[in-house]
């Protein structure tokens, strides 16, 4: 801070020079740590013009904690030549006497100053060659100490370097000498321009922090979406650049009837049992049907027509007035389309959804009991199986699907169906991304559609793309009181049509 002790020092003694001040050799004059005088020198010259400061790099040797032990103790090779008495000593005692005596046994025999005599009955024995050495490694260091290291040629110097005895330091320091607005009263600068100030007259005559125009504004706090309702963006997006549009799904709880009885699914097909769905105890009936539509509902099942024969049970009105929690939103398609039915004319149509459903299943790393299902329906005269691939490979092109295969399969309210089959680049295999097919006439008729109109349709989940896109393998890590918002958080919006893994990141607040 620039009214901090270590300032107010370096502007007393500038005031007392003529020149400048070395940014080193003032923290050893003030006795404080060279980073103090940095941190002092850059917030003065946040001030203005009070100091000129010029950084300077300047080099200078220092001694390496080896080189410090033989300043002190003498290099190991004058320690070996001093342990050797005259009469000489076995050779085997030299190493546990000093510490570096390997080292400094070959210097002093390198420096002729020790020879080893190896006829010794007792062994090799080290006499000493001289009657006293010089020490000059020790000199030389004790110079480099005393800040003479000018004194030592370059050949002493890199043999000193070599012996990892001597090290060279850069210091960047800062050269300090009074600027055009120099002063030693610098008062605390305000950095807040506050009512009171206005209101007295105070803020004229008080200093204030120049304005960094460059810092960067507090982030705000805000709501982060999750990742499962960006991706739905994507779909809905998707699908409204399709020309589709949004069947409202405002409804989890649904009646057996709208759930299967009108998508002409038999009241003895296993998907209505308890464990597949989840059935309401209260409250445990829908009361409110059309009651006409059912009468016609009731005889497809029961006896058949328009050229089907029907299941051939004993449908039961108290079967299709059960309520559930929806196992899917071909429910709400079914309802929108009966809704459309009622329109005469009839007039083409494209919906589609995208909510949560229901289902009592096996829990597993990437199933829970519910997940949000992706619906798309096209209603026009003369659909058929090829206008269902083309919508599919339009669909799926969006979502950066290319390669896509269609698979026979079988669903109780569509005929043709079809499980769509994708090649993941990742996974090297051919992975399942949905279900498709034609509604059977057995489902639109009884609606009072027009013979001649079909429907194409097709589902999929919205966890699945999510858990790819996002790179989650436990569905538990996505959704579920386990989630940790932190991920959230830091999820980038995603750009479906972008390959896996680098969710298109733009700044997400
Ligand atoms: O989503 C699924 N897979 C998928 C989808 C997109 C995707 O995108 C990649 C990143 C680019 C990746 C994978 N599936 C359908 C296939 C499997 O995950 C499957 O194991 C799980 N299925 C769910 C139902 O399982 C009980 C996914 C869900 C599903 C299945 C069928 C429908 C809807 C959802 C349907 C339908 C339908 C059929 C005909 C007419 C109307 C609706």
């Amino acid at each position: 801070m620039a009214d901090s002790p270590v300032a107010q020092g370096l502007l007393r003694r500038l005031e007392l020079v003529d020149g400048g001040l070395d940014s080193a050799e003032l923290a050893a004059e003030l006795g404080v740590d060279h980073q103090a005088v940095v941190g002092a020198v850059k917030s003065l010259q946040a001030l203005g013009e009070i100091i000129d400061a010029e950084l300077r790099s300047t080099k200078h040797w220092e001694l390496t904690a080896e080189g410090q032990e033989i300043d002190r103790e003498g290099s190991h090779e004058a320690r070996v030549f001093h342990s050797v008495p005259p009469e000489g000593l076995p050779q085997t005692l030299l190493p546990q006497r000093l510490p570096s005596g390997k080292v400094g046994f070959s210097k002093a025999m390198s420096n002729k100053w020790i020879r080893v005599d190896k006829s010794a009955a007792d062994g090799p024995r080290v006499f000493r060659v001289v009657d006293s050495v010089e020490d000059e490694v020790q000199r030389r260091l004790q110079l480099v100490r005393s800040g003479q290291a000018e004194k030592l040629g370059e050949k002493e110097r890199s043999e000193l370097k070599k012996r990892k005895l001597l090290t060279e330091v850069t210091l960047k320091n800062y050269w300090v000498s009074k600027g055009s607005a120099f002063s030693t009263s610098i008062s605390k600068q305000e950095a807040e321009l506050n009512p009171e100030m206005i209101s007295n007259g105070s803020w004229r005559d008080r200093p204030f922090k120049s304005y960094n125009f460059s810092a960067h504004g507090i982030l705000p706090d805000s709501g982060h979406l999750h990742p499962l309702l960006k991706v739905r963006t994507q779909f809905r997006q998707i699908f409204l650049e399709m020309g589709f549009t949004e069947m409202p799904t405002d409804n989890f709880i649904e009646s057996s009837f709208w759930n299967f009885d009108a998508l002409f699914q038999p009241q003895q097909h296993p998907a209505r049992d308890q464990h597949d769905t989840f059935f309401l105890k209260d409250p445990a009936d829908s009361l409110q049907l059309p009651m006409d539509y059912v009468r016609r509902v009731k005889r497809i099942h029961s006896h058949g027509g328009y050229g089907s024969q029907g299941y051939k049970y004993n449908w039961k009105l108290d079967e299709a007035r059960k309520n559930l929690l929806r196992t899917h939103t071909t429910a709400a398609s079914a309802r929108a389309l009966y809704r459309l039915a009622q329109k005469k004319p009839f007039t083409p149509a494209k919906y589609f959804s995208i909510d949560r459903v229901f289902r009592n299943e096996t829990l597993d790393a990437t199933h829970l009991a519910e997940f949000h299902q992706i619906e798309g329906v096209v209603a026009d005269h003369g659909l058929t199986l090829g206008h269902l691939m083309g919508v599919l490979r339009e669909f799926f092109t969006k979502l950066g699907i290319t390669q896509l295969r269609f698979k026979p399969a079988y669903n109780p309210y569509t005929e043709p169906s079809m499980e769509v089959f994708s090649y993941h680049q990742g996974l090297k295999k051919w992975v399942e991304v949905g279900n498709s097919g034609l509604f059977r006439p057995e489902m639109l008729l009884p609606m009072g559609l027009p013979e001649n109109v079909s429907v194409i349709a097709w589902g999929l989940s919205l966890e699945r793309p999510t858990m790819i896109k996002y790179n989650i393998n436990n569905i538990r890590e996505l959704v579920g009181h386990k989630v940790n918002l932190q991920m959230v958080y830091n999820s980038p919006l995603c750009r479906l049509d972008a390959e896996r893994g680098s969710p298109q990141t733009q700044e997400t607040t």
